[in-house]
């Protein structure tokens, strides 16, 4: 990438940026979080926007010089509203927890009660862990999955939230293969007169091309990142109805956050964008496809996947058969070029700096132009590591089977 600038002026983080950018170009990033954004994203994010601040809102700032970004802004806020089909758009969150805890602050007190989904089971820190503040400030309950299914049980949710009376109910997950049913969650939370918000960060670009059914209209809030499934810069937004507009808007600024990142704001317009495109539509399908592909082919190799399956972007590995922790599968694909991240499962027995599971997501593999035929090569890889983890001879072989594989879909054509 053409970075003279830094290269001259700051040569020792401009090699470690094209340390990074040969990790990217030559492995696969199998983090189900993670995604590669387009040219058009990076420039916006890296442009001359970020000299600026404009705290406040289009049109109500409290600095001058601000009408380039009130237009940047408006444009983000009136295509992400399209995009969802929804009638209120804060950009400004500079993360999911972010968003998040600015809708905390818009309709709960100190001391309220929320319910969400417990976080070793595929929720969210900032949906109520007792490490986070989501689970300091407010008195946290938490479902998880039927342990036999693996997947939620809207029965047992219900019951919960009638005996709970939580405030709000928080539904979504960073774990959770299987599909959200979030009309099941809105008349739950309707039945108990709690809020009802629908964290759709891992899922988003899914929801936006109606590939999974969208929150948007049902619950009351939505929130989400802007860089997963969504593949636009780090960021995060929240939706809502009109009438929640003014109080979520003075509850991100000058409620939690100062001065936006403008430069961001206008990288996420780009994004919302490129969502609404055809383009992007097909490619959405293609990560679904993909997941289902690599899921059957490491269920044909004895990989115990979570759940059976997957309806999403996502698959959950159980690694107990095969006798290694997640930390150890980690580090073993990692050898081989392959990035995943280790993960609790439900039932967990281990820690979550050790566990039991691997999490695995095709977002970034397909928008490298990567199919079905790729993913079964991908799985048969990880498959063969996790039959012969402490192999690192094998590893050394397929870290350079996989920086062959990688180098026919390059990151960026000139990065090859
Ligand atoms: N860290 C994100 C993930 O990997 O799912 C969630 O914030």
């Amino acid at each position: 990438m053409n970075m003279s600038y830094l290269e001259t002026t700051d040569p020792e983080i401009s090699a470690i940026i094209d340390k990074e950018t040969a990790r990217q170009v030559n492995g696969l990033e199998l983090i189900a979080s993670e995604n590669v954004v387009s040219r058009a994203v990076l420039e916006a994010s890296g442009s001359i926007m970020t000299n600026k601040y404009a705290e406040g809102y289009p049109g109500k700032r409290y600095y001058g010089g601000c009408e380039f970004h009130d237009m940047a802004e408006n444009l983000a806020r009136d295509r992400v509203c399209s995009l969802f089909g929804a009638e209120h758009a804060n950009v400004q969150p500079h993360s999911g927890s972010q968003a998040n805890m600015a809708v905390y602050f818009t309709v709960l007190k100190p001391g309220d009660k929320i319910l969400s989904m417990n976080l070793s089971q595929g929720g969210h820190l900032s949906h109520g862990s007792p490490v986070n503040f989501s689970g300091i400030i407010y008195e946290s309950h938490q479902y998880g999955v039927d342990l036999n299914t693996e997947q939620m049980d809207y029965g047992i949710i219900a019951e919960m939230a009638r005996k709970v009376r939580p405030k709000i109910i928080v539904c979504g997950a960073s774990a959770y293969p299987r599909e959200i049913d979030f009309k099941a969650f809105a008349e739950i939370a309707e039945e108990v007169g709690a809020y009802c918000v629908a964290d759709i960060a891992h899922i988003a670009g899914l929801c936006a091309t109606g590939i999974h059914p969208s929150p948007v209209g049902i619950t009351t809030f939505t929130t989400s990142t802007t860089h997963k499934t969504l593949r636009g810069p780090r960021g995060g937004f929240i939706l809502c109805d009109k009438e929640f507009a003014a109080p979520i808007d003075k509850s991100v600024f000058p409620g939690m956050q100062g001065g936006p990142l403008m430069h961001i704001i206008a990288a996420k317009a780009v994004c919302f964008r490129e969502a609404s495109t055809d383009g992007f539509k097909k490619y959405s399908e293609q990560v679904v496809k993909n997941s289902r592909t690599l899921a059957e082919t490491l269920s044909s190799n004895n990989v115990r996947l979570v759940s059976g399956g997957t309806d999403n972007h996502l698959c959950l590995l159980d690694l107990t058969n095969f006798g290694i922790t997640g930390l150890e599968a980690e580090q073993a694909l990692g050898n081989a070029g392959i990035t995943v991240n280790k993960n609790t499962i439900p039932n967990e027995t281990k820690s979550p700096f050790v566990t039991s599971g691997l999490r695995v997501g095709t977002p970034a593999v397909t928008s490298r132009g990567m199919k079905e035929s790729e993913m079964k090569q991908i799985g048969e890889w990880i498959s063969a590591i996790m039959q012969d983890s402490k192999n690192t001879g094998l590893q050394d072989k397929i870290r350079e089977e996989v920086k062959s594989l990688a180098s026919q879909y390059p990151l960026y054509p000139d990065l090859t």
